[in-house]
């Protein structure tokens, strides 16, 4: 339950946030497969409540566990995941299994694949569940929500934000749960992005995620294999409830991570040891991201962080990223939405009223520009070439450590093995050196300058002696990072 299961030869997993399953099944074929990504996090694919103004997080409110969203139905998931598998991409499903709607959803209220449920009564006839299945008699606050989080039984056993919270400790809620989740499994997925699991008791959680089934033969996967799974706990430290409680049950999404980078991005320097000796978890037990779809928008485990509104940073610390041997990477793919930022939170629609109805998604698919960029409102961070070339590099540092850490103020360089190397320039004056990329002789394409197929680079190619040494030239230009690795010779 640790091991993403990638095929061999790839690289890092995209949060497609809200994308259609076709359209999803399309950038497997056409993008993602050749550009040498591993995976695939989709949104929350069973039916959800439909909210008025459709916010995006309408996706967070489960009314049963059939497969129909506006990302599409099951057919059009199980296309989705046959085609992303048959070209290498594995697929994540995002499950939202801490609760179900939320109760202000009224007496009654209707769900993206026809099911009503009943909110007010805790009714919801398309699992079923009834109040029977809810917390609410475990819970200890006066307005049945969590309203300190420095209480662990009541972050566990009150509402979140409202929204019904489901009692795992019972065998009924977790068959349901764990029919849900092997219905995903037999239909092809590889693992799970587990929401909202500091909500949830671990001992509940081990009991679920150990009695899933093991990924489909039937799909292609090899025996015996575990679905890899990632549970959302946000620890920033000063809570009860910390991301190691969570080890025996899975891999855990590190927020320090990226709080950590954006805190750090004018001093890049002390980066030679981030990881365990930053007060991060072990690196085995995470999943590493610079932002999701919370924290950009301001929804949830806050702090500094870098996203799409910041390009020069993102290109920058997602190069540090997949070039860093630490945790499974998750990139961000977004679209653009209007903010509007107090309190720490984005107040985008109805400014002045208290009805925080945050934009969803653009209505229509994402279109491809002539430069491969995305257009109708989608950023694609995933598919900025300073982005998604850093997958291949990352496929050529697999199983190498970091060696030749060089840094001089805030200009950083270092080397995986003898597979590649990496330079970043974050200074305000040119980065000019003969450093040790630890290669072997020969020309390299700067990955990050330019495109690199069918053994043509069409960016700058960085000479490598055969003592190792490369003179490194980097301007306090926008694309400050010199990135190559064996697979691009010039
Ligand atoms: C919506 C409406 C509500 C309404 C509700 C029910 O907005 O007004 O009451 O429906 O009808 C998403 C949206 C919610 C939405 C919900 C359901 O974000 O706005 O509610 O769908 O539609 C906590 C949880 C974490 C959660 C996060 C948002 O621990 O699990 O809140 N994330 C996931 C999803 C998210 C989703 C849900 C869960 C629910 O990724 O998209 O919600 O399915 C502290 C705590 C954190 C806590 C945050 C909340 O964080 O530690 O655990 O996250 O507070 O703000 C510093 C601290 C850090 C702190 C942070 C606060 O950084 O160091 O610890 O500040 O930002």
């Amino acid at each position: 339950q640790w091991d993403p299961n990638f095929v061999s030869g790839r690289a890092g997993i995209v949060h497609l946030f809200e994308w259609h399953w076709d359209t999803i099944a399309d950038e497997c074929e056409t993008f993602l497969a050749p550009n040498l990504y591993a995976g695939v996090q989709v949104s929350p694919p069973n039916e959800n409540r439909i909210v008025g103004g459709r916010p995006w997080w309408e996706r967070y409110q489960p009314v049963s566990y059939k497969i129909g969203t506006r990302s599409g139905d099951r057919a059009a998931f199980e296309n989705m995941v046959d085609r992303c598998n048959s070209v290498g991409v594995r697929i994540y499903v995002d499950a939202v299994v801490n609760h179900m709607c939320g109760g202000d959803g009224g007496s009654s209220t209707q769900g993206t694949a026809g099911s009503t449920c009943y909110p007010d009564s805790e009714g919801f006839p398309a699992v079923p569940y009834s109040s029977l299945d809810f917390n609410d008699g475990n819970c200890n606050t006066a307005s049945g929500d969590i309203e300190n989080y420095g209480d662990a039984a009541q972050v566990r056993n009150c509402k979140l934000v409202g929204l019904l919270d489901l009692n795992q400790g019972t065998d009924y809620v977790r068959g349901r749960i764990i029919e849900f989740m092997n219905d995903m499994l037999s239909l092809g997925v590889a693992g799970f992005r587990v929401d909202a699991c500091k909500h949830m008791w671990p001992g509940d959680l081990e009991v679920i995620f150990g009695s899933l089934n093991d990924l489909s033969t039937a799909k292609g996967f090899s025996g015996g294999s575990r679905p890899y799974i990632y549970q959302e706990v946000i620890d920033q430290g000063g809570e009860p409830i910390t991301a190691d409680q969570y080890f025996s049950c899975g891999a855990v999404t590190e927020f320090k991570y990226g709080v950590n980078l954006g805190n750090n991005k004018n001093s890049i320097q002390y980066l030679e040891n981030f990881g365990e000796s930053w007060g991060m978890m072990p690196g085995g037990n995470a999943l590493v991201f610079l932002n999701n779809h919370d924290n950009q928008r301001g929804h949830g485990g806050g702090g500094n962080i870098i996203t799409f509104e910041d390009p020069f940073n993102l290109k920058i610390f997602t190069a540090y990223m997949m070039a860093w041997p630490y945790g499974v990477p998750r990139v961000m793919s977004s679209y653009y939405f209007s903010m509007y930022i107090c309190y720490g939170k984005d107040f985008n629609c109805n400014i002045g009223s208290n009805f925080n109805s945050d934009e969803g998604p653009p209505s229509n698919q994402r279109s491809i520009n002539a430069d491969g960029s995305c257009g109708n409102g989608w950023v694609c961070e995933h598919r900025w070439r300073q982005i998604k070339n850093m997958m291949g590099f990352a496929v050529a540092a697999q199983g190498q450590g970091v060696s030749n850490w060089w840094s001089n103020g805030q200009q950083i360089a270092f080397s995986r093995g003898d597979r590649a190397f990496l330079a970043i320039n974050h200074d305000g004056y040119t980065l000019s050196e003969n450093l040790q990329t630890g290669m072997p002789a020969g020309d390299y394409c700067n990955v990050n300058s330019g495109e690199y197929s069918n053994n043509q680079c069409t960016g700058e190619c960085i000479s490598v002696g055969s003592d190792g040494y490369a003179y490194i030239n980097i301007g306090a230009t926008e694309d400050p990072v010199v990135a190559i690795h064996v697979n691009a010779p010039c």
